[in-house]
């Protein structure tokens, strides 16, 4: 993984150069938020998937979290689109940070900077090229995902992510591909990094958003669906539904609509991405790369 360009805090640096200093703050404590944004190359150029929804949620993240990004919305949305310039990719996968800097360590984080950065890079498919069509293997993680009132599930918190990367250690070392978490009370959320939505008698649904982040690939595939003719539920359910449902499949930026195939040694439907799933997966990918008339209002050209 490696770019030309990175932007930090105003300024183009040179991939290699983009460093910060070891007593950074968010690097001891996870004192930072993130986006994850794709831009998918179209007829018409680069367009960006959703830019301004996923800039509302890094603003929001950043609120959440006490710290005032020194640039407007306006600003920020230039400097990714400028990034993508700056590197000339024609697709790729965009990951704006904003987290506390070095001024002194302890954990109280208001004395510290709000530094920003935009980095980006090509980024084939997060579980693989063949998971699209086979789909993947996953596994109940013996981790529950952070209590409601523990940190924050609406803010995309870097620090939130050790509790992800607990449950992605587990699953890849059992020998499947991603891991899916229960709440503490064991209900159903979603993967270390991706929604969860199940398909049962035709039905499509999906966790509510209380313990899970509000993704937003899982906002355009309810819409998306519905405008289908398909009925959207959200549901609040146990493992064991998903057990017995006809299809599963996660959606996020970097998984897209990524079909699941087994969980915890249980086959869903064929063993392979069902009909629905593959419906939507579909014309997931046709709207990314502007084929469809009806959602181009989401997509943001460079
Ligand atoms: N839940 C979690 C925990 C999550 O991290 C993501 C995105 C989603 C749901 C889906 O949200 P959205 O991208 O808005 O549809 N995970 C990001 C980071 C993945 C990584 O490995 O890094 C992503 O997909 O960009």
């Amino acid at each position: 993984m490696k770019a030309e360009k990175v932007w930090m805090d105003g300024k183009m640096v040179d991939w290699d150069k983009a460093q910060v200093h070891v007593c950074t703050h968010a690097l001891h404590y996870g004192s930072g938020v993130f986006e994850g944004i794709r831009a998918y190359e179209t007829e018409k150029g680069t367009a960006i998937f959703r830019l301004k929804e996923h800039i509302d949620r890094l603003y929001n993240s950043a609120k959440i979290l006490k710290m005032e990004i020194p640039y407007s919305k306006e600003e920020f949305k230039q400097a990714v689109r400028n990034t993508i310039k700056e590197n000339n990719l024609k697709s790729c996968y965009i990951r704006p940070l904003v987290y506390r800097g070095f001024e002194q360590l302890g954990v109280n984080p208001l004395k510290c900077p709000v530094n920003c950065a935009i980095a980006v890079w090509e980024w084939g498919a997060y579980l693989g090229e063949e998971a699209f069509k086979k789909g993947i293997r996953t596994k109940i993680s013996s981790y529950a995902r952070s209590y409601i009132n523990s940190t924050s599930q609406k803010a995309k918190i870097c620090g939130n992510y050790v509790n992800s990367i607990f449950a992605k250690m587990e699953a890849i070392e059992e020998g499947v591909d991603e891991a899916i978490l229960l709440d503490t009370q064991g209900y159903v959320t979603e993967g270390s990094g991706e929604n969860l939505f199940w398909v049962r008698n035709g039905v499509i649904y999906t966790t509510p958003t209380a313990t899970v982040l509000e993704g937003i690939t899982r906002d355009a595939v309810i819409k998306v669906a519905q405008d289908m003719g398909y009925q959207v539920q959200e549901k609040r359910t146990g493992r064991d539904e998903l057990y017995i449902s006809d299809e599963l499949f996660f959606t996020g930026t970097a998984a897209e609509v990524t079909p699941i195939r087994e969980i915890d040694n249980y086959q869903i439907g064929e063993g392979k991405c069902g009909p629905v799933t593959e419906n939507i997966q579909k014309k997931f990918f046709a709207i990314v790369k502007g084929e469809e008339e009806k959602y181009l209002s989401w997509l943001d050209y460079i």
